[in-house]
């Protein structure tokens, strides 16, 4: 799997007035090298439009698509994979309709699920919320930085912290030992959604490992 450090979920409540694909497309342009389709309330045919348009845009920027939840829509578009609540379908089952080579993520809020992902074969965890966030329904209270430091000690597939994450509060995220960070309301709903995922950019910088 490529390496990724910036990950942008959509999150149209965020951005009423403008089209999904072209805020997509600003994040791409500020260094986003991962891109989520996470609709929960469109009617199948829109999501599947969305992640059409999105295959097409990722593609020319050549970075990784995931679609939330949706996996046959996933293999419908030729997505790079897929992403996982914890109460959707297993790991098994989404690798056996995913094949061998597509990514698979799941979201995890405590330790013993993220060994559980890992010894399930997920190829990344999310590991949130680190704040409080408003985007997501019904998550777990903030798991704290703490979180991020007990994945970082143990887990070794890749992990990308999430919820709440903030220009402002970035810098505690990364410093706990994440290197990379996931966000909605801070990059859709900017003003300057390139310029907001070039700060995130150059604040990841000194986290980045070399390979
Ligand atoms: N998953 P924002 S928190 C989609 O903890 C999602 O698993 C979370 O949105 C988790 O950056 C979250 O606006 C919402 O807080 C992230």
């Amino acid at each position: 799997m490529k390496n990724f450090h910036l990950y942008a979920i959509t999150g149209e409540e965020f951005h009423p007035r403008k089209d999904v694909i072209d805020v997509m497309e600003e994040a791409l342009q500020g260094g986003a090298d991962i891109i989520q389709l996470r609709d929960k309330t469109s009617k199948k045919p829109d999501v599947l439009k969305k992640a059409l348009a999105l295959r097409e845009l990722t593609l020319k920027y050549d970075v990784p698509l995931i679609i939330n939840d949706h996996i046959d829509i996933a293999l419908q578009v030729g997505a790079d994979g897929v992403h996982l609540g914890q109460d959707d379908l297993s790991l098994e089952e989404a690798r056996r309709l995913m094949g061998p080579d597509k990514i698979i993520g799941i979201s995890t809020h405590h330790i013993q699920e993220a060994r559980a992902a890992q010894e399930g074969g997920a190829d990344y965890i999310g590991v949130g919320p680190i704040f409080p966030t408003k985007s997501k329904k019904d998550v777990v209270a903030p798991v704290t930085t703490n979180y991020i430091k007990e994945v970082a000690a143990e887990i070794t597939i890749p992990f990308v912290a999430i919820g709440g994450i903030k220009l402002h509060n970035v810098d505690e995220v990364l410093s706990a030992g994440a290197t990379r960070v996931c966000m909605i309301s801070e990059i859709v709903g900017s003003e300057n959604v390139q310029q907001v995922c070039s700060q995130f950019r150059e604040k990841l910088k000194p986290y980045q490992p070399v390979n």
